[in-house]
């Protein structure tokens, strides 16, 4: 089959310049030129500003309180918190088609959120119970939802790879236009399976995007002592031959403009692309991490100061897309969101024992 040539994606022209922008900040802050932001999109209207930030909002109170409830011995097992990076989550998943595939790994809370899942749902997971979206078997790193085309919450680095490679082929045989998103964090690139995964989706041109957000730790470790090139990832792909796009991941329209950009080449041409949003988790790795002594304090407050949970409303705000009673509003709700979020986890019962084996394929 002949193929049309494809246009080749790039990020330029996603961020224009702004006359009264944020103070340039160091190379330690990943390297973003932060005089350059985009101004509010264009392609989108008041109320999907409005409802991605409330999401993002939502996410941050969900990860706050699952924070809580660890320490109160509610929540067991793993805990990674998303808080710091909503802003990447809803700007890659807000712009893909219910048609479309996720697949990401154990940091998924927020993604779960982002595709809009059900919170109660979610909730119940985390806290073990039945009525949880994988029964209360997988817990936070298992969060599942198949017929949201949700496929995971993965606890192995890197194992969600080759599984989206593997969706993403099956679109392709049935010849469809379904985009299959994975997300993974900086980290898994030094995986076997990120290789394999990127070499054979170069070779078979699958449909799929390969979202890394690169907060720039695997767990104590930074990016920089683990990888031959540290965070530069631009060239990355060069053996594959995938385009890689850049982005501000705290700027949530940059993340959703880039995604959309990239999404709809996937959609028409059907090969892969790699998209790294640069951004930054604000708590530790886990919550067995135990205080987070690898990061020294003033990198971590650099990036608080451009917490998207603080920028984004402001912007809405400059832009006349929200009042200050809205946020108020807004606020009241995902609390209540939340709130009885936890109410049904808590008065959800256990899996049955005599469920233990159920779903197990082997
Ligand atoms: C194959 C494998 N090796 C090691 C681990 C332990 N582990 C869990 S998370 C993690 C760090 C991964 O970091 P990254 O991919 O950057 O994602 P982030 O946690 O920063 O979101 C490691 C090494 C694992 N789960 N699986």
């Amino acid at each position: 089959m002949e193929q049309t040539e494809k246009p080749r994606i790039t990020a330029t022209g996603l961020v224009r310049p702004v006359s009264n922008g944020p103070a340039p900040v160091s190379q330690s802050n990943n390297g973003f030129d932060a005089s350059r932001v985009p101004v509010l999109s264009e392609s989108l209207d008041d109320s999907e500003l409005f409802r991605m930030y409330r999401l993002m909002l939502l996410i941050r109170r969900f990860e706050e309180t699952c924070g809580q409830h660890y320490s109160l011995g509610n929540i067991r097992g793993f805990l990674h918190l998303y808080i710091g990076q909503e802003a990447t989550g809803i700007g890659a998943i807000t712009p893909l088609e219910a048609r479309d595939y996720i697949v990401t790994h154990y940091r998924d809370h927020g993604h779960a959120i982002a595709r809009g899942l059900d919170t109660n749902r979610i909730m119940a997971e985390m806290f073990g119970k039945n009525t949880g979206l994988s029964k209360g078997k997988g817990g936070s790193m298992h969060i599942f939802d198949a017929p949201q085309r949700f496929m995971g919450g993965h606890a192995i680095v890197g194992a969600q790879l080759p599984l989206a490679a593997g969706i993403a082929l099956a679109q392709q045989y049935m010849e469809t236009d379904v985009v299959t998103m994975v997300f993974f964090g900086d980290g898994a690139t030094n995986q076997g399976t990120f290789h394999e995964t990127l070499n054979l989706a170069s070779v078979w041109q699958l449909p799929v995007i390969f979202f890394m957000e690169n907060n720039l730790y695997g767990m104590g470790s930074a990016v920089g002592r683990v990888r031959h090139r540290g965070s530069d990832f631009s060239d990355a792909m060069g053996a594959y031959d995938v385009d890689v796009v850049s982005v501000d991941g705290m700027d949530v329209l940059a993340v959703r403009e880039a995604t959309q950009a990239a999404i709809d080449q996937v959609r028409a041409h059907g090969s892969p692309i790699f998209i790294e949003a640069k951004t930054f988790r604000f708590v530790g790795h886990s919550f067995a991490d135990p205080g987070d002594q690898y990061r020294d304090r003033s990198e971590v407050d650099l990036w608080r100061r451009r917490d998207p949970l603080v920028t984004y409303p402001k912007r809405l705000l400059e832009y006349g897309v929200v009042t200050e009673s809205d946020l108020d509003d807004l606020s009241a709700s995902v609390d209540a969101e939340i709130e009885a979020a936890v109410e049904f986890a808590m008065n959800s019962p256990n899996p049955d024992m005599s469920e233990a084996f159920d779903d197990v394929y082997a």
